[in-house]
């Protein structure tokens, strides 16, 4: 009923009356006031001015459920969305819920993690309302081969977000990484569950720096914000329903498959491709020019006797990047 009552506040640009608002939802103006109460609690400023009824004058700052559907124009990716306070990891919470059977589309957000998760163990540092820890589960049809384009085309769809609503020119650093210039703004974290020939769910965990001005020492020569490279503060909850139109965008629309206008555009926003690029095979270090990624989001990579190396996993270091 929260929800709706904001919809309602704001679509209506305007007062409502407590007696219009309790007409269209249905339910008493008591629980209307109670409501409205419980949405303040959460950073919703609503104006009461009697005889005339409600105005929404202000969302909230942090993250808030009601505040993101508010903006939401998806089919079902986000349609089930939770907002935690604090949280381990978003990705590992959400893999509990897709083992207790959470449909897909379901979308995990928290305004801290305390142990957020990078690839191989690594860590992602995402301390409290800097930044946005967002997982979206998905039971895409496919073999457990088949999966190599959600990383890529969630790129792509947070390069597109990025790229229009805080009007910077973000780029992809083959195969998971978000930057703008040449630091990094955004991780992305896909993690499956499968049987021998059918995915039963992935996980999808994008880390997003949005407030911080500074990080800590070990990260702070390759690590940027939103707020760092626009100088302004966004609207945390606009931001995110603007991700998630543009993840079903990009994974629905293309079948999950990085294929066609898809591959076409993540080329030209691929940072990438053109550098010199080193890369581990077993033991050995081996270097080259990225050239292209493959519709299974793998990198080609031209090496020094014109032969083309295909990596798809693992480390790369890209030469002028971090
Ligand atoms: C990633 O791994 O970049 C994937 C990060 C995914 C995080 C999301 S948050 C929501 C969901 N829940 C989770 O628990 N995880 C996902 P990787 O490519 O391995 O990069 C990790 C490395 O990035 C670290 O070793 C640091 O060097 C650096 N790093 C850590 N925190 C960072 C930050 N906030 N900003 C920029 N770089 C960071």
């Amino acid at each position: 009923m929260q929800g709706k009552i904001i919809k309602l506040l704001y679509n209506a640009q305007d007062y409502v009356s407590g007696q219009q608002m309790s007409d269209s939802l249905g339910v008493s103006r008591q629980a209307i006031n109670k409501a409205v109460k419980s949405l303040k609690e959460k950073g919703f400023k609503i104006r009461s001015v009697t005889r005339k009824g409600y105005l929404l004058e202000k969302f909230p700052a942090v993250l808030c459920e009601e505040a993101v559907k508010c903006y939401l124009n998806t089919k079902f990716i986000g349609r089930n969305l939770k907002v935690l306070d604090t949280v381990d990891s978003t990705n590992d919470y959400l893999k509990k819920l897709a083992e207790d059977g959470a449909e897909a589309g379901i979308v995990v957000l928290a305004r801290e993690q305390t142990a957020g998760k990078g690839r191989l163990g690594r860590e992602w540092v995402s301390t409290k309302d800097n930044g946005i820890a967002l997982s979206l589960l998905l039971r895409p049809e496919l073999a457990p081969g088949e999966i190599s384009s959600i990383t890529p085309l969630s790129g792509l769809a947070m390069c597109r977000a990025i790229n229009d609503f805080c009007m910077l020119d973000s780029r992809i650093k083959w195969p998971n990484d978000i930057i703008v210039g040449k630091k990094k703004l955004v991780g992305i974290l896909t993690e499956m569950a499968a049987e021998a020939d059918r995915v039963k769910y992935t996980v999808t965990g994008i880390g997003i720096n949005v407030k911080q001005s500074v990080f800590p020492d070990d990260i702070s020569h390759k690590a940027t914000s939103i707020m760092l490279e626009t100088g302004r503060h966004i609207d945390q909850n606009k931001f995110v329903a603007i991700i998630l139109n543009y993840l079903e965008q990009e994974l629905v629309l293309n079948h999950y498959s990085l294929g066609g206008q898809a591959a076409a555009d993540y080329q030209k926003l691929c940072a990438t491709i053109g550098r010199q690029v080193t890369f581990s095979r077993g033991k050995r270090n081996i270097s080259g020019m990225a050239v292209s990624v493959n519709n299974s989001g793998e990198l080609d990579v031209m090496l020094s006797n014109g032969t083309i190396a295909t990596v798809n996993s693992g480390d790369v270091t890209v030469q002028g990047i971090y």
